[in-house]
């Protein structure tokens, strides 16, 4: 063999090895097919739930009239729960449903939100509650928990049972929450906003501390973190850290510098499946920037001092944490990457994709396969005939699996289970569902499950 077709044949085997060995990762954004901002991760019974806020379309302000949950078992497949909580939830708030975070206690969620309330036109943190992390979330109090005109609340619940709720641009304030999590002991207490504390901010001397807004304060072996968005504007993401859930903190540095195309960024960090992962917002999906923002993740490793490294904005994110199995019912709004899709309500409950048309496609990450699918069955309903449901791997042009035909089931949500012979894949692969058809939209999709000897 020539040497130049050696190393040709050399340089093909390694992209193929590479290929079906590179760990598959996360796509950033997380979410592609609305603006997300504000990340809040929670984990809970093996699954991370993200709340977030919505930019709307096109938007020039921060306006935001819903929260949304997303959730995930491996870090790369995101679930679309929808939005179960609005400013419509709190009958009290007038607009700017802006960045919240969620806690669980003794099996019910709460989700502490700033809004400006129709009484004083001043932001106010209310409480939402459900039996569910997904929701819906409904009004605790009926009025604000706390009201002094600042936002941002970030919630925790240290190793002594003790809840703590800190908010706040410019200051920074703290209450301690009674165990029923909807009410408070004491008065609310400011933070002393120190440059030992929290850096040295110059050319504003109303502002001489890198604080601005954002925290997540969160209790780590021992250590009290506040991670915040430093600095205005741009932003960067800085922390502090102190022995105990008051203090006294100490200024620590950057965690994420100045980058993405948004003005704002906002710090989420939680360790899951023995890993350590950090959330933030960017502009980077097309049409994004300060007001439509999107969420993103990454992993990291804390030093063995605690410390947080350095992180850098990336397109690729974490690893996948888990595998997906495919031989069980997988709702189609869990998505690693959304290509020209929407997701609506179901009629079915949960969410449904929708608004699909010729070429659109969804990907999946690591699904594992094992020794191979020969079936693949979906749910569907489509006001037209003729569009179908493709199985590809690796790629959306990658090898074709097998073609499940949608009929027309006489409605949006009119849905019908239609199944198909697929040959593989097998072994561990990212699925491509690929949607043809003629013009306009397709079908929507609810579910979708392989069967076979991998099962
Ligand atoms: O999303 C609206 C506001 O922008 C948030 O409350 C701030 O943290 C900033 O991200």
């Amino acid at each position: 063999m020539a040497k130049r077709q050696l190393w040709t044949r050399i340089a093909l085997a390694a992209v193929l090895i590479l290929a079906v060995t590179a760990p598959a990762r996360a796509d950033n954004p997380i979410v592609q097919h609305i603006y997300t901002a504000d990340p809040a991760p929670l984990v809970h019974n093996g699954r991370v739930y993200l709340y977030t806020g919505h930019d709307e379309d096109g938007s020039t302000w921060f306006t935001m009239k819903e929260w949304r949950v997303w959730s995930s078992s491996d870090m790369v497949n995101w679930t679309d729960h929808g939005s179960p909580m609005s400013l419509a939830t709190f009958s009290w708030a007038k607009q700017d449903a802006w960045a919240g975070q969620a806690v669980e206690r003794n099996g019910k969620f709460y989700w502490y939100v700033p809004v400006v309330t129709k009484a004083t036109g001043r932001p106010a943190i209310g409480v939402g509650v459900s039996d569910s992390p997904t929701g819906p979330f409904r009004d605790a109090l009926g009025r604000p928990l706390v009201e002094n005109g600042e936002i941002d609340p970030t919630v925790m619940i240290d190793s002594t049972g003790q809840a703590y709720l800190y908010w706040g641009n410019p200051n920074l304030s703290y209450v301690r929450l009674n165990t029923d999590m909807t009410s408070y002991s004491g008065g609310i207490t400011r933070i002393p906003l120190t440059t030992a504390g929290f850096g040295t901010r110059t050319g504003d001397p109303n502002r001489p501390t890198l604080y601005e807004e954002g925290p997540w304060v969160y209790q780590r072996n021992g250590l009290y973190y506040n991670v915040f968005a430093a600095k205005c504007c741009s932003e960067f993401i800085a922390y502090s850290t102190a022995p105990g859930p008051t203090g006294p903190w100490t200024y620590r540095g950057t965690v994420m510098p100045t980058q993405g195309s948004s003005f704002t960024n906002h710090p989420g960090i939680v360790d899951f499946k023995g890993g350590s992962y950090f959330f933030y917002h960017n502009g980077a999906l097309p049409g994004g920037g300060g007001f439509t923002r999107s969420v993103a993740v990454e992993k990291f490793s804390y030093r063995s001092d605690g410390t947080i490294p350095q992180l850098t904005m990336s397109t690729s994110g974490p690893p996948a944490a888990d595998t997906l199995n495919p031989y069980v019912r997988q709702e189609a709004e869990t998505i690693a990457w959304g290509s020209g899709i929407e997701t609506e309500a179901s009629s079915e409950g949960g969410m449904n994709v929708g608004f699909i048309n010729n070429g659109d496609y969804i990907k999946v990450k690591n699904v594992a396969f094992g020794s191979g699918a020969t079936t693949f069955t979906t749910r569907v309903a489509s006001t037209v005939a003729g569009s179908s449901v493709e199985v590809r791997a690796d790629s959306v042009s990658g090898p074709l699996a097998g073609r499940c035909t949608v009929p027309n089931t006489g409605g949006w949500q009119t849905w019908t289970t239609v199944s198909c012979a697929v040959n593989g894949p097998t072994g561990t692969r990212d699925l491509y569902l690929r949607f043809n058809g003629g013009n306009g939209y397709l079908l929507n999709i609810n579910w979708w499950q392989f069967g076979g000897a991998g099962s």
